[in-house]
Formats: structure tokens, C-alpha cells, sequence
């Protein structure tokens, strides 16, 4: 298998001409008369009784729905503006600005601009776009994780640029884009995990497959748009070379180290640090048609049907297990875990999909809002938290798109219904410290603009809010979409 991608954007000049997807915004003055439904009381019942069935959601119940995250996105980007302006992302409970770094990147306003736009939210939009336009420098002497700078940063402005033909956006990605390669000089080609964003020093020797294998998105959109073609050798090649390290059975362990290619723990699963390293796998092939990427993806995925799947009584799920021997580590599943229903549909496994998705019930339903993790067979909580995570909302939204059926709306509206219930504060969104308790922690991550309200949106707005078929979201929920054909490999 050829290490280097032979992805050669055709023009550099039509490649960079801004594209606008097809969006439809809601009838707010037609949504404004309809009645409000008794949600509260399904959701009162729903958690109540374990397993109460779902009741289905009606076409004008769903538009109601859309309206209502639309407006709780408002009222937390109100607080964000009013508390946190120009901070990384707001505290929502002392109300303060908090910054990941010694430099504000702007990663709320960042994160938070391709759901803004996809909202319709023009006021919003406006003001995020030139806040980001006139404040965000990445000329700063410091170092950052380059994953997380990726999904969230290059992601988040490829995907603005695209929805709102801002060419200021697409500069400020092309001088991250720079200020990111020289992450992918180390021997093996696998990335470093920080970087410099002024002198490009790199650190971070033992990664894992998250981090070295979820950049192929982003930095391919970016070869393109750029018509530089270096931005996808370098994520295609850490790609690869994290993939030809995997099991023969195509599954990966949970630390590798970059200078030596030596796995540093063998522990696989598809939580946090390995899960978008096969979501990229599939999505690379879908959004360039790398055919490369799919033959690894077809390996893989059956590798982790075979290795992590698991039938239980308390039904199916993924859990943890040597890479090697195959050997069940732990019976553990989480929020994170519940991004797979999402994949398994995408890949085109739907009836997996949906039995994952039922687990997945089951796990919000233990304590009516879903745990960090639990251990599946005795269905108890492990890591009690919640981030304010939106994977479980995304795989009823990809599951719904593909089937149509109304249940996936049913779900969303008990998940939005506890999410609003449990994590609305004064000014904004809180995450939890403790699900059984309901105790909140004074944190609002940007994933909860860019992916858990957009999800949630997109679950109850018409099809029409965004053409699924004609965009591959990035693992932060930005939608990107090809500009001009790659060529045939
Ligand atoms: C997001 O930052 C991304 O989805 C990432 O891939 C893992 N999950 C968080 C949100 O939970």
C-alpha cells in the first residue's frame, strides 16, 4: 500500500471559489402558532418507567422542537457573548471567560460558526465572523494539541468558509494549516501531539490513534482549497501508517509512540482517543473517494465487529480488548462509545446501528441523562460526568436520516428534554459532575455549539435545513463538501 496520496485538487482557481450549501431556514412565524407539546410530561414518564416506550413525534411537534434548540443555542451564545467575549469558551456557572492557553483562540466562536450559520442566525453569524476575522492571530508563541486545534479550528473555518463564502475564514485556516505541518516530522510520519503555532517546535512523543489518525478532513479540505497538495500527503501518510500498525484484525491499541511506531498500550476499544480514527477511515473515502480508505476501512470494521462487539443480556454493545489476543479487558461503553451508531449506519451497517443505538437508550435511561462510561453487564456507572457530550444526538440523527423512522425524533426529544432539564443555567449550558445526582460543573465546552446543538437541530429540522447526501461532517460536526473533482486514483 502506497504511503502518499496521489490527490491532486484539479485547479487551484475553481477550487477556491466559495460554495454555498442549500439551506432553508424555518418558518418561525408559522412554528410561533403551533401549539407547544406536553414534552416535559414525556420526558417526566420516559425516565421514569425503565424502557417506556417512545411516543412518535409529529412533523409539527419535530418543527417545534428545531425552534426550541435554536433558541436554546441563542441563550447560550448570548452568555457567552456577555460573560466570555473573546475568551476560548465561557464558564457558565461563575460566569467568567476562560482561556485553554496563555492567547485566546476563539474556539467557541469558532466551533460555534457552522451552527450559527446552519440556524440561519444572521445577528449571531455576523458578529462571530467578524470577531473572528479581526481578533483571531495564530502567531503565538505557544504550544497547542494539534488534534483538537484541527477538529475544532481548521475544521471550523473550512466548514464556515463553505457556508458562508468568507474568504477571510479560509485565510486565517491557511495560516493554521502552516502553522500545524510540522506536527508530521517525526521518523514514522505519525504527528506529533502539540506544536509551537511561532516557531513550530514540536512535542509529545506517545500519541494515540485519535490524534494521529483525525486529520485527514480537515487538511485534505484544505489541500482542495489551497490547490496545495502537502496539507493531505502529511494526514493521509499518519493515517496510513497508524492503520499498518493495527492487529490483523484491523484494530488498534490506545498509545503509540511516534518516533518509534511501538504501540504503548495494546487496550482497544472505540471510545475517546481511538473512536474518529475509523470514522476517518470511512469518511476519507466518502468525501475524496480514496479507495485506499475504504479498502482499510472494510478491514477494520470487521475487525471491530469481531474483537469489541459484544451480545449481552442488557444488549449489544463495544467493549475493551487486548489488540493481539482479543482478550476482553473491560466491559465498559459511554458517551463517547455512542458516536458508533452514527458510523455503523454511514458505512451502511443500519441494523447494527440501530441495536447499538437501543443500548444506547438504555445507558441515557440508567439515570435519565447518560454517564462519562458504565460497565454494560452489570449496567453501572463508572464515570458518572456529563460533558455535555452530543454523540448519542448525532447517531439518532444519522439514524433517522437513513430510516426515516420517527423513533430516532422520539429519542432526540427525551435526550433534548433532559439536556435542557439538567444543563440550562443562567447563562448558559453547565455539564455534570455526577448524572445520579444532577450536580452541575462550570464548564460549557465549544463541541456543545459546534456538534450537540447542531445534531439536536438538525435531528427536527426538514431534511431540507442540509443536503446530508452532498456533505461529510468532520468529527467536531462541521460539514465539509468537495468544491471541484479529485482525481481518479
Ligand atoms: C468532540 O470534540 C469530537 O467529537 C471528538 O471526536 C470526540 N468527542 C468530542 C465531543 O464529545
Amino acid at each position: 500500500m502506497s504511503q502518499h496520496s496521489s490527490l491532486r485538487p484539479s485547479s487551484s482557481s475553481s477550487s477556491a471559489r466559495p460554495i454555498r450549501f442549500a439551506l432553508k431556514g424555518l418558518c418561525v412565524a408559522a412554528l410561533a402558532v403551533l401549539p407547544v407539546l406536553a414534552t416535559a410530561a414525556n420526558t417526566a414518564s420516559a425516565s421514569s418507567a425503565k424502557m417506556a416506550a417512545l411516543q412518535p413525534v409529529t412533523e409539527a411537534e419535530s418543527a417545534v422542537l428545531a425552534q426550541r434548540v435554536k433558541e436554546e443555542a441563542q441563550h447560550a451564545w448570548k452568555g457567552y457573548k456577555q460573560y466570555a467575549w473573546g475568551h476560548d469558551a465561557l464558564k457558565p456557572l461563575s460566569k467568567k471567560g476562560h482561556d485553554w492557553y496563555s492567547a485566546s483562540l476563539l474556539m467557541t466562536p469558532v466551533d460555534a460558526l457552522s451552527t450559527l450559520l446552519l440556524m440561519g442566525l444572521k445577528e449571531e453569524s455576523d458578529e462571530a465572523r467578524e470577531l473572528i476575522a479581526s481578533q483571531l492571530s495564530f502567531d503565538q508563541d505557544m504550544p497547542v494539541q494539534n488534534f483538537e486545534i484541527t477538529i475544532r479550528l481548521l475544521g471550523g473555518l473550512i466548514s464556515a468558509y463553505q457556508l458562508s463564502g468568507d474568504a477571510r475564514l479560509l485565510a486565517k485556516a491557511e495560516d493554521l494549516g502552516k502553522r500545524l505541518l510540522p506536527v508530521f516530522e517525526s521518523p514514522t510520519g505519525l504527528p506529533y501531539t502539540h506544536v509551537n503555532l511561532r516557531t513550530g517546535k514540536v512535542s509529545g512523543k506517545v500519541s494515540n490513534p485519535a490524534e494521529t489518525g483525525t486529520l485527514i478532513l480537515e487538511f485534505g479540505m484544505l489541500s482542495q482549497l489551497t490547490g496545495q497538495p502537502i496539507y493531505f500527503e502529511k494526514a493521509k501518510r499518519a493515517l496510513v501508517e497508524t492503520y499498518r500498525r493495527a492487529s490483523a484484525d484491523g484494530v488498534v491499541g490506545s498509545a503509540i509512540n511516534v518516533e518509534t511506531g511501538r504501540w504503548e498500550r495494546t487496550d482497544a476499544h472505540i471510545g475517546g482517543g481511538i473512536d474518529s480514527y475509523y470514522e476517518y477511515l470511512y469518511k476519507c473515502w466518502r468525501l475524496f473517494g480514496d479507495a485506499e480508505c475504504k479498502t482499510m476501512w472494510d478491514h477494520s470494521i470487521a475487525g471491530v465487529n469481531k474483537v469489541l462487539g459484544e451480545e449481552t443480556k442488557t444488549g449489544f454493545w463495544y467493549g475493551h480488548a487486548d489488540m493481539n489476543t482479543g482478550r476482553r479487558t473491560k466491559t465498559q461503553y459511554g458517551a463517547l462509545d455512542a458516536f458508533m451508531p452514527a458510523l455503523l449506519a454511514l458505512g451502511g451497517d443500519v441494523p447494527r446501528a440501530k441495536k447499538l443505538q437501543e443500548s444506547g437508550l438504555r445507558m441515557w435511561r440508567l439515570h435519565g441523562i447518560e454517564p462519562e462510561s458504565m460497565d454494560y453487564r452489570r449496567m453501572k456507572v463508572l464515570s458518572p460526568e456529563y460533558a455535555l457530550r452530543p454523540e448519542i444526538v448525532e447517531s439518532a440523527y444519522y439514524l433517522h436520516h437513513y430510516t426515516g423512522d420517527s423513533r430516532y425524533r422520539a429519542m432526540g426529544r427525551e435526550f433534548f428534554e433532559a439536556f435542557v432539564r439538567y444543563c440550562r443555567s443562567e447563562a448558559g449550558y453547565a455539564a455534570l459532575k455526577d448524572v445520579r445526582t444532577k450536580v452541575q460543573e462550570d464548564s460549557m465546552e465549544s463541541f456543545v455549539f459546534a456538534e450537540t446543538f447542531k445534531y439536536f437541530y438538525l435531528l427536527f429540522a426538514p431534511k431540507s435545513a442540509l443536503d446530508f447526501d452532498a456533505v461529510t461532517f468532520n468529527t467536531e460536526a462541521h460539514p465539509l463538501r468537495l468544491t471541484a473533482p479529485v482525481q481518479a486514483r
